[in-house]
């Protein structure tokens, strides 16, 4: 087969002899069939081989897969490499039906309602039921992906969540407790012992009133450093901590790693602390870009833990708040002057320097990490009107590359590339870094090219190119308008990612392919190898999601206690008002298949898929009480409802699954 494709491909590309010049002459260097399909459709030679590049043949898996902020729709979208297919949505913070995520199934009750959060100064949550996902971030071991959990950050209302990626399926939502939004999450230490969220708009602790007028002592930032127990495959809350920061708006952060692990890098905007119109006079539009510079936060994370851990935190709401009077007088907490408006914070792969952009400047901005920490150990009397140490910009900048208007975010390759989004310009820039990562036959610090993208780029992801190790070969550029490349839709369009080939160096860099994403405004991506995944094919029978922890688990403990293992074990039990069915569920039939109940009984409904098959997956549906269940090969789901509603329902599985499938029904009835 492999073989096969290899001579096909070999024979294609023969036929698909691309010529020098691009220019869109229908195809002319094309050859045979291919050219004959290139003339009719009027492609140009650059229009065949970005099909040839990207075309991956039925039965042939992706290399890459990329895991994409599903933006407002709360979830999280699973796109191969290089062909773009969307591979699936993981349901994250919004109910999802075709997984039966928030329809019944007591688990994903029980995962969504914790992303609510606890009662605060008395106030009982309201159910959270979207979210505005922002960053993904794949856990790393050593500074690089090991494909084993995913962390996404809602913005709207600071909230994070944890994917286990053997299954694809959401574990944990926590809420920030203090936090009201955030922005600069999530972002994973080298070895996923913390997750960094950082803050956005200053606001007063979650659940707490101060006016607009005491903006400057009762506002705070924040950043969060959420513990990740990775033996039990969540957060772990209480050795969770946030440190207390002046009200400017913290926006991105990311990661020190090798010669600057411990640290963390967050930038901010709004040092300015302007209250919009009605109080400062300006819009915030204007408010928050009158200063030349802001602050690039530098947190001695190391320093920070240890602190927490000692005790040197004070209870808000209930969580761990370092205030910011500790983080001064620890020096846990240092700034650096910043271009204005500043967007992305990104780390080379190397750990030296971090690439801050201005959105308002038309500069890359990168400063050493090595400088950083000498200008710490040097000591400054400079600080800001909180009494935070301000660093000299040039003690600590290494170098300003010019790229272009609106530059935003910034990931790397393998070759010593650093590409950066350029907003305004509508392009993905590519430069040269210095020190020891120059590429070959360019200088140090230098715009090497650009593309067009179509339009107004946003984010841009390089296959693994926030690591330590980044693969090249692909980026996409997430645009945010799409304009005239699709169908219009009506008013609200399609996002466009489009693929970018990377892999060449110097001033090739084309596009390859354009993929509408029609769901939620995607920001950020990650890309991984997929080799470097390793789901499940089946849950070994009976197992509960819910209760999956780390890898190194043995998987039957997380067997559920209800799982029903045969047909034999299956039945209806009644104790009092309580009613418990245990039901087996396989091609094409549950059992039991009636189910009798009063008016008013309370129904606890077991299921488990005992089939073994791969993709047999079942659903379970009961018309008319908003119940949907997915049981994918193995699983074990409960459902516990009050028979509220008297009258007969005819169950049945929603899931295409055999022959017979129409036929895999039973009766529930509800006698009044
Ligand atoms: Cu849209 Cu990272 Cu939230 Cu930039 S962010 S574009
Ligand atoms: Cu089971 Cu359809």
């Amino acid at each position: 087969m492999k073989f096969l494709a290899v001579l096909a491909a070999v024979v294609l590309f023969g036929l698909v002899a691309v010529s020098c010049n691009d220019d869109d002459d229908g195809g002319g260097g094309a050859t045979g069939a291919a050219a004959d399909i290139a003339e009719e459709r009027g492609l140009s030679d650059a229009d065949v081989a970005a099909a040839l590049k990207t075309y991956v043949p039925s039965g042939q898996i992706d290399e890459y897969i990329t895991f994409a902020s599903g933006g407002q729709s709360g979830q999280v979208h699973v796109i191969g490499v290089p062909s773009m297919r969307l591979l699936r949505t993981i349901a994250v913070f919004t109910p999802e039906p075709w997984q039966g995520y928030g329809y019944g199934a007591m688990e994903t009750e029980a995962t969504l309602d914790g992303g609510n959060g606890e009662a605060i100064n008395g106030q009982e949550p309201i159910d959270l039921n979207w979210a505005d996902t922002h960053h993904p971030a794949l856990s790393e071991t050593e500074g690089d992906y090991d494909g084993q959990f995913l962390f996404i950050n809602d913005k709207a209302n600071s909230r994070l969540a944890v994917i286990d990626l053997r299954d694809f399926a959401t574990k944990q939502l926590v809420r920030n407790p203090v936090a009201v939004v955030d922005h600069g999450g999530t972002f994973v230490t080298p070895n996923t012992d913390w997750i960094i969220e950082g803050g956005q708009y200053g606001t007063p602790p979650q659940g707490e009133f101060a006016s607009l007028d005491q903006y400057k002592d009762e506002y705070q930032g924040l950043v969060t450093f959420w513990k990740f127990d990775r033996a039990a495959g969540r957060i772990d809350e209480a050795s969770s901590f946030a440190m207390q920061l002046p009200p400017y708006w913290q926006d991105l952060c990311d990661s020190g790693k090798l010669v600057s692990e411990g640290w963390v890098f967050c930038n901010s905007i709004n040092t300015e602390l302007s209250t919009g119109m009605t109080h400062s006079g300006e819009q915030f539009e204007a408010g928050t870009a009158a200063n030349e510079t802001d602050y690039l936060h530098a947190i001695n994370l190391n320093k920070a833990a240890e602190i927490a851990a000692g005790g040197g935190t004070e209870q808000v709401n209930g969580f761990n708040v370092i205030p910011l009077q500790t983080s001064i007088d620890e020096g846990l907490l240092y700034f650096v002057p910043e271009p204005k408006s500043p967007h992305g914070s990104d780390v080379t792969p190397d750990g030296k320097y971090v690439v801050v952009s201005g959105k308002l400047d038309t500069h890359a901005n990168v400063y050493s990490t090595e400088k950083l920490i000498a200008a710490v150990e040097a000591g400054t009397s400079d600080t800001d009107e909180f009494g935070v140490p301000v660093l000299k910009m040039e003690d600590v900048l290494e170098a300003q590359v010019e790229l272009g208007l609106g530059p935003l975010h910034t990931q790397f390759d393998n070759q010593g590339y650093a590409y950066t989004s350029l907003f305004l310009d509508s392009a993905v820039a590519r430069w040269s870094l210095g020190g020891d990562s120059t590429p070959e036959g360019q200088e140090p610090w230098q715009l090497v090219t650009t593309t067009p993208v179509q339009y107004n780029i946003g984010h841009l992801v390089a296959a693994e190119g926030d690591t330590v190790e980044p693969d090249g070969r692909y980026l996409i550029a997430m645009n945010k308008w799409a304009i005239d490349r699709f169908f219009p839709t009506g008013p609200l369009l399609p996002q466009n990612f489009q693929l970018v080939d990377i892999s060449q160096g110097g001033e090739t860099m084309p596009v390859l392919y354009d993929s509408p994403i029609g769901v939620g405004e995607p920001h950020y991506a990650q890309m991984i190898k997929a080799d470097k995944l390793q789901p499940w094919l089946v849950y070994p029978v009976g197992t509960d999601p819910g209760l999956m922890a780390g890898w190194d688990q043995d998987p039957a403990a997380a067997i559920s206690p209800n799982a029903v293992l045969t047909e034999q074990e299956a039945g209806v039990t009644r104790d009092g008002k309580d009613v418990t069915i245990n039901m087996t569920v396989v091609r094409s039939h549950y059992t039991p298949d009636l189910v009798e109940v009063k008016q008013g009984d309370h129904v606890i409904w077991h299921l488990t898929n005992i089939e073994t098959t791969q993709d047999a997956t079942h659903g379970f549906t009961i018309p008319g009480y908003d119940i949907n269940v997915s049981l994918e090969a193995g699983k074990t789901v409960t459902v516990e409802f009050d028979a509220t509603q008297a009258g007969v329902f005819s169950f049945y599985c929603t899931e295409f699954c055999s022959a017979l499938h129409l036929e895999m029904m039973g009766y529930f009835t509800v006698e009044p």
